[in-house]
């Protein structure tokens, strides 16, 4: 294992890149976890030994406002996850070993997946969308984030996010709201016509199936895996996740 940061415009990114055993050029895995999350969380982990155990090489990321990455949790928006995300494609794309790029990510992660795949859609192998969050613009324009409601013509400085969910209390800016209003992942959805993996679990409390329904729908060449009876984070079946993902990817 390898770690190190990725500069994006001053700031670091955190990051861990993962080598499968006996290659010396091999496919990578960019993965990315969710909001509030980092890459060290069970599911997040488990992706990655995943991908190794089948020869990919992967590349773990703490997004902008969490893990060890420079940015306040508070200040993150979903624009500078996405500026983010794309210094670390271009870092990934400059190294000598890499034959095929994929990029994964789980939750709010699964959603930067889905945009990254329609702003760069010739750099990708596949996309791999876990359990994404692709309704949080949505739900912005209606007024709702993690199930904190406001007015959405009129958004407040700070929304005080609930520890249910969330594993701590924390607050978040105005900014965010602001930001996630603008984005119609649906454009993203047609931009990209390349395969695409979608792994959701039937009794998420964070993200309804019903979108994971949806994507496969918008999708042009798409797969749904549907884990019944599993959570957000895969609490009961997390090795049907990691088999899905190994045999789509044996498959490329
Ligand atoms: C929301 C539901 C889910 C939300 C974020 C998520 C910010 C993301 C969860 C995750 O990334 O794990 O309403 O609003």
């Amino acid at each position: 294992m390898k770690e190190f940061y990725i500069m994006n415009d001053g700031m670091r990114l955190h990051a861990k890149l993962d080598m499968p055993e006996g290659r010396e050029k091999c496919p990578l895995v960019i993965i990315f976890h969710g909001f509030t999350g980092y890459m060290e969380e069970r599911h997040i982990i488990a992706v990655q030994e995943a991908v190794n155990e089948i020869g990919f090489a992967s590349l773990r990321i703490d997004n902008y406002g969490h893990g060890e990455s420079d940015g306040e949790f508070r200040d993150h928006t979903l624009y500078k996850w996405v500026t983010c995300g794309l210094a670390v494609i271009d870092y990934a794309r400059s190294l000598d070993f890499v034959t095929d790029l994929y990029i994964t990510g789980h939750s709010q992660g699964g959603l930067l997946t889905m945009l990254l795949a329609g702003m760069r859609p010739d750099d990708f192998k596949a996309v791999l969308p876990l359990s994404p969050a692709w309704m949080i613009p949505e739900k912005a324009r209606e007024g709702e984030v993690l199930g904190v409601s406001f007015d959405p013509r009129h958004i407040p400085e700070e929304i005080n996010m609930p520890g249910e969910i969330i594993n701590e209390p924390r607050s978040l800016g105005g900014n965010y709201i602001r930001v996630a209003q603008t984005i119609h992942v649906e454009d993203e959805i047609e931009r990209y016509t390349g395969p695409v993996l979608i792994v959701h679990g039937d009794a998420d409390e964070a993200v309804p199936v019903e979108y994971a329904y949806k994507a496969d729908e918008l999708y042009k060449d798409s797969r749904l895996v549907i884990i019944p009876g599993d959570t957000h984070c895969y609490d009961h079946h997390l090795e049907m996740v990691t088999d899905a993902i190994k045999e789509f990817l044996k498959n490329m």
